[in-house]
């Protein structure tokens, strides 16, 4: 129900009771993101697909910043109700959890099967939220699952006694689907996860299987009927699932089940980080899911006894590759579990891909060969990221190009090229992009009160907090700028570029030293935005509780944005694209998709700098060895930090000894002369008007590639193997599924 904001008032305008509606904020970052794009391509595409995931009562927390801090507040989204889900109170599975395993003699066959009972039962409710394709009758869907108690559970038939027990089932049922874990790029271990993770597979699977067997087709069609896309490791238990199914429920011969499952699946990984790599302890997932446990063992074993065979007597290679690692406790490493059970493993960047088959995988490469690992450059939804997050270039562009065919084919903009130095259309260019950088400093001022003049040069850094993204080095370069103002003579101030540095994003709740960024960049900002001795030459605003809907005012707005994680760590970044875009400029490192994007737009429209990732280890090396000293620019920044300049001296101690007693395993020392020189380059750019509307043209309409269309067509064509059917996705084919 929507409440005016004022007791009294009505709603004037649309855009009022748009605000009112809250983000479905049900994943953490650029991940989930991706998968939403990919949705939505999906249908636009006329492509039979589906997303599934968990329907979190709290998604993503809210942030709030208080005295500096960031606190977390839960996000009870549903509060008001949700008109964009269709729940469906026929579609509800059953999930298993515990329990425990025993031999039973089919009486017919007399063939012993394993069976699985016992332990807690759960249920899975679907609730869809139907997503239209862009001009065609096409209708994607994302199914959501939220958990409750089994059907047969009924409080009433609990005596007196067992009530207390009873209203725990029930809690720990609804429990599942209950919070979405907020670490994004990181692992954690909890065995409430690990049943989300399950209930997540279980449910999916038994959709699909239900849906497959309508058809009536025998088992050897599975894949040629249904492909199955693993968004990273989180959905893995997927592979022994279906293999169990088979197995146990199906009675199929343990290698036919086999040859199924993995001619079914496909895997995409999104990083390489080492602690985002989901590693299992083998006894939790023992206790949790025994008879999956037993499966994977042997999925595993057959798995080594053929590398074996191919290698004889090469024991290390054999450690590389299983997907139990031994230690203590022993673990069940997701990614290897993936890579096993599917015919197709892909990055998200050609760099990403070529780090994964050259470091993670490569030892899977000397058994598999170079075949089964490729690359899908991700895309972002040109219809979200371009005609709704910024209507008014959208109209720009649909009045010059004659229509607004590029909605669905990217390539359509490459014709702005020829407009580029067009005095007239660059001015018509620059003047959405001011308009959009008036609805930002509105946004800043009505939220925080900080004045900002849209006339400054924006430069924006809007993704979560983590040290490989680089924020700290960010706001230290910020802290050097200031001092480099405050030391200027008053003629050389006056020709300064005014900037406006811009963040946002949500640390991990307990992740203190990205915590500890976000405090740093409150305090710089609370201390330069008020010395008026700098002339309003340099702004800074921490943007609390960055979204989807904050993303869409925010990335419009952008002259430069920023994406500079340490070479090799960014898998591919996607808000990369979505700036880019929108005819904003980029500041990055050569990484991650930046890198295929100063390939379209040329290497004029791009500020790269910094180390490449074929050099990081041997510079950390280095570090490690204690034979680099920190460089004097960044020296006096951290020093001015360590005596207070913002704040008691000692809060940022833990921060600035990453840099110091730490080995600086970002690498932030070694970029930082490079960074900064790369800004004063940008900022004196920034003074020429007309070469500047030039580049941000050039940026919007070389950004075909980055279309998702093209992404999901790619997984479609070379993973899939499926093609457009136009008639087979429709409203009521959801409703009937
Ligand atoms: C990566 O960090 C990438 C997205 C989508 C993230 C980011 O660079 O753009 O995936 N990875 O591919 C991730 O969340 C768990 O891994």
């Amino acid at each position: 129900m929507f409440i005016p904001k004022e007791p009294g008032t009505l709603v004037s305008a649309m855009e009022d009771l748009i605000d009112e509606e809250r983000d479905a904020a049900l994943g953490n970052g650029g991940l989930g993101r991706l998968a939403a794009c990919y949705v939505d391509s999906l249908a636009s595409c006329d492509l039979p697909g589906w997303g599934y995931g968990l329907r979190y009562n709290y998604g993503m927390f809210q942030q709030r910043i208080v005295d500096g801090y960031q606190t977390e507040v839960p996000d009870y989204w549903l509060n008001s109700g949700n008109p964009w889900e269709l729940p469906r109170v026929d579609k509800t599975y059953n999930v298993r959890f515990f329990g425990g395993l025993h031999d039973e003699k089919d009486p017919e066959t007399g063939k012993v099967k394993r069976v699985w009972d016992g332990g807690q039962v759960v249920q899975a409710a679907a609730y869809d939220v139907p997503i239209p394709g862009y001009d065609t009758t096409t209708m994607g869907n994302i199914r959501l699952w939220s958990s409750r108690p089994n059907s047969s559970f009924d409080l009433s038939s609990f005596n007196e006694g067992n009530y207390n027990q009873a209203v725990e089932e029930k809690k720990s049922a609804e429990n599942i689907t209950s919070i979405l874990y907020p670490n994004d790029n990181h692992m954690v271990g909890k065995e409430l996860r690990l049943k989300q993770e399950y209930f997540l597979v279980a449910a999916t699977l038994q959709d699909i299987i239900y849906r497959f067997k309508k058809g009536k087709k025998p088992w050897c069609e599975f894949p040629n009927q249904v492909a199955i896309q693993l968004n990273d490791t989180h959905p893995t238990l997927a592979i022994p699932e279906l293999q169990r199914i088979l197995v146990d429920e199906e009675c199929l011969e343990w290698d036919e089940a086999w040859d199924i499952v993995t001619r079914t699946f496909a895997f995409t990984n999104h990083t390489v980080l080492p602690e985002a790599l989901e590693r299992w302890p083998v006894d939790l997932v023992k206790h949790l899911l025994p008879r999956h446990m037993e499966i994977i063992y042997a999925i595993n074993l057959f798995f080594l006894q053929k590398v074996e065979k191919q290698f004889p007597g090469d024991r290390d290679l054999l450690v590389q590759v299983s997907a139990i690692e031994e230690g203590s406790p022993q673990c069940l490493r997701m990614a290897s579990l993936a890579v096993i059970g599917s015919h197709t493993v892909n990055g998200v960047a050609a760099l990403h891909s070529h780090l994964i088959r050259t470091t993670l995988f490569q030892h899977f490469i000397r058994y598999y060969g170079e075949e089964k690992f490729t690359n899908v450059t991700n895309g972002i939804s040109p219809r979200r990221w371009l005609h709704q997050a910024n209507p008014n270039l959208s109209q720009l562009i649909s009045s010059k190009l004659g229509g607004i065919e590029w909605i669905k084919d990217m390539e359509k903009l490459r014709a702005l090229n020829d407009l580029a130095t067009d005095k007239e259309f660059q001015e018509a260019w620059m003047d959405v992009k001011l308009h959009n950088k008036m609805r930002l400093a509105g946004y800043i001022k009505n939220n925080l009160g900080i004045e900002v003049s849209p006339d400054a040069l924006f430069d924006i850094q809007v993704k979560r907090i983590h040290e490989y993204k680089r924020q700290f080095m960010n706001i230290l370069s910020v802290i050097h700028r200031y001092h480099e103002l405050k030391a200027m003579e008053p003629s050389e101030l006056d020709e300064a570029t005014p900037r406006v540095v811009i963040f946002g994003g949500k640390a991990a709740p307990g992740y203190y030293i990205a915590k500890l960024v976000i405090k740093l960049i409150s305090s710089v900002s609370a201390k330069v935005n008020s010395d008026c001795s700098i002339k309003n030459k340099l702004k800074v605003v921490f943007l609390p509780d960055y979204n989807v809907s904050l993303a869409e005012v925010i990335i419009p707005a952008s002259d430069i944005s920023q994406h500079i994680s340490t070479a090799g760590t960014e898998a591919s970044g996607t808000s990369n694209m979505k700036f880019v875009l929108n005819g904003g400029l980029i500041l990055g490192t050569v990484d991650g998709a930046n890198i295929e994007i100063g390939e379209e737009i040329g290497k004029d429209n791009i500020f790269f700098f910094g180390v490449l990732a074929q050099d990081v280890e041997d510079l950390r090396h280095h570090n490690r060895m204690g034979k680099s000293a920190m460089v004097s620019s960044l020296c006096a920044v951290v020093q001015s930090v360590r005596e207070g300049e913002y704040g008691t001296p000692g809060v940022f101690a833990p921060l600035l000894d990453t840099l110091t007693i730490g080995t600086d395993y970002y690498l932030v020392s070694v970029d930082f002369d490079a960074y900064i020189e790369k800004q004063r380059e940008i900022e004196e750019l920034y003074k020429d008007k007309s070469c500047w509307a030039a580049k941000s043209i050039r940026c919007t309409a070389n950004m075909a590639k980055f279309s998702s269309d093209r992404s999901i067509r790619e997984y479609a064509e070379r993973i899939w193997n499926i093609e457009p059917c136009p008639l087979a996705a429709t409203p009521e084919a959801i409703l009937n599924d």
